[in-house]
């Protein structure tokens, strides 16, 4: 089998590469170990940056995300029993769109598979060969059968535990990693949220978030030690733990059936860098950040724009510069996302000592209190301008 680009990775930033390179005109081969229902099923990520929800709409993938997505204005930050709402408009001029990465990936795949694209559910990449040659190739099994992919770049869009970044030579690559001494519990449920907002609220007994998929589906999060068995969470100590983490005056959380628990782990990880030869990584094959700051679908989605324009110059008019530039460029985004997300995270989880908790409320209380520090924060929540 032969293509031009050949995709590892069917998620977000797979399925977006094999887009744009279709709209310049570029053959792509998506190649997915698991099944269409199951990557369309994968609750992940639930907000899209103002930069990532135009980049979207000029991709011609906006339209159900305007119909039956929502705008956000702000988020509000609750602690000490009181509540500050982070005015986005009003501090940067910025919003951003509530639309779940299940429903991204559902348009991309029904998008592709309309255009003619070529998606190979059940394939399984075993290895990618010769990528500092100009025929890069991609061994894959698929039933019963091992086959190769032949291309001209190979863009590994695999995720944290695909082989596309151990398919780079380890003497040329450096990794930062960092596992946080916490996760997420995160529910799905079947109730109307109880706020207009995301409400991130730092509490003595730990994090805890209050996000949406619609007027009718609510997604929370709890922070809870790294070893915590979701089963050991009855619907009713959820409820109880995150109405007492939430809670301020007059406010009530609905609550309702929980129909989906996952255990989520806090990690910032980072490969440098993010390509050699003919392969290149995009989305979280090449990092991680800890979801607190709703960076890494969007990230994700940044790097494969930039991806794709570097193989657009490319195949239009032999420029190789973009395509040389792609990992310096990526990773001045990286960091910045990873800082903020750390930030995020530091700042809002309850751990350490008594010292360490004083010094989260009194930043919580200098960012309520200054234009400044909140607009820092409002800044790289809605996102960097798109490069
Ligand atoms: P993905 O991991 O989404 O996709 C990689 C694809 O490659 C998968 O479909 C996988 O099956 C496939 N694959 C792997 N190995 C392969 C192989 N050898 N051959 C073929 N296919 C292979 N981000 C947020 O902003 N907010 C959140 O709340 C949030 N929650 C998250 C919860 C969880 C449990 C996880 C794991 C991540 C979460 N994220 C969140 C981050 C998440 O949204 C990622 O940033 C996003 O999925 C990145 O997309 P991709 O880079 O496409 O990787
Ligand atoms: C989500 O809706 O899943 C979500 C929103 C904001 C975050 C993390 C997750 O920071």
């Amino acid at each position: 089998m032969r293509t031009r680009v050949g995709i590892i990775g069917a998620g977000p930033s797979g399925l977006l590469l094999s887009h744009l390179l279709h709209l310049w005109g570029i053959e792509s081969v998506v190649l997915e170990s698991r099944e269409r229902d199951h990557v369309q099923a994968r609750q992940r990520a639930g907000v899209v940056e103002h930069g990532v929800a135009r980049l979207l709409r000029e991709a011609g993938l906006g339209e159900r995300m305007d119909r039956e997505g929502t705008t956000h204005h702000g988020i509000e930050l609750r602690f000490s029993g009181r509540s500050h709402r982070v005015d986005f408009p009003g501090l940067c001029g910025r919003d951003v769109r509530i639309w779940a990465q299940t429903e991204i990936v559902k348009d991309l795949v029904a998008r592709r598979l309309a255009d003619g694209g070529q998606i190979l559910f059940g394939a399984r990449a075993t290895a990618v060969e010769d990528i500092e040659s100009d025929r890069p190739r991609v061994r894959f099994v698929r039933g019963q059968s091992e086959q190769v992919l032949e291309c001209d770049y190979v863009a590994a869009c695999d995720g944290f535990h695909g082989i596309g970044r151990r398919s780079l030579p380890p003497e040329a690559v450096s990794t930062f990693d960092r596992l946080h001494p916490f996760s997420w519990l995160g529910v799905l449920a079947d109730v109307a949220p109880s706020c207009e907002e995301l409400v991130y609220a730092r509490h003595e007994r730990g994090f805890a978030l209050h996000s949406m998929r619609s007027s009718r589906v609510s997604r929370l999060y709890l922070q809870v030690p790294n070893d915590t068995d979701p089963d050991a969470w009855t619907q009713e100590r959820v409820w109880d733990e995150l109405a007492e983490r939430m809670a301020v005056p007059g406010w009530e959380l609905r609550r309702g059936p929980i129909t989906a628990k996952s255990l989520i782990p806090m990690r910032s990880f980072v490969t440098e860098p993010m390509s050699h030869g003919r392969l290149y990584l995009a989305g979280d094959a090449a990092h991680i950040v800890p979801p607190t700051g709703a960076k890494g679908l969007n990230l994700a989605l940044h790097d494969v724009a930039l991806l794709a324009r570097g193989l657009r110059a490319w195949y239009t008019r032999r420029e190789t510069g973009p395509l040389e530039a792609y990992s310096d460029t990526a990773l001045r985004r990286v960091w910045r996302a990873q800082h903020f997300s750390h930030w995020m995270t530091t700042l809002l989880h309850t751990h350490g000592d008594a010292f360490d908790h004083r010094l989260q409320l009194a930043h919580l209380e200098f960012l309520a209190s200054s234009r400044a520090a909140s607009a820092q924060l409002a800044e790289n929540y809605t996102g960097l301008p798109h490069v």
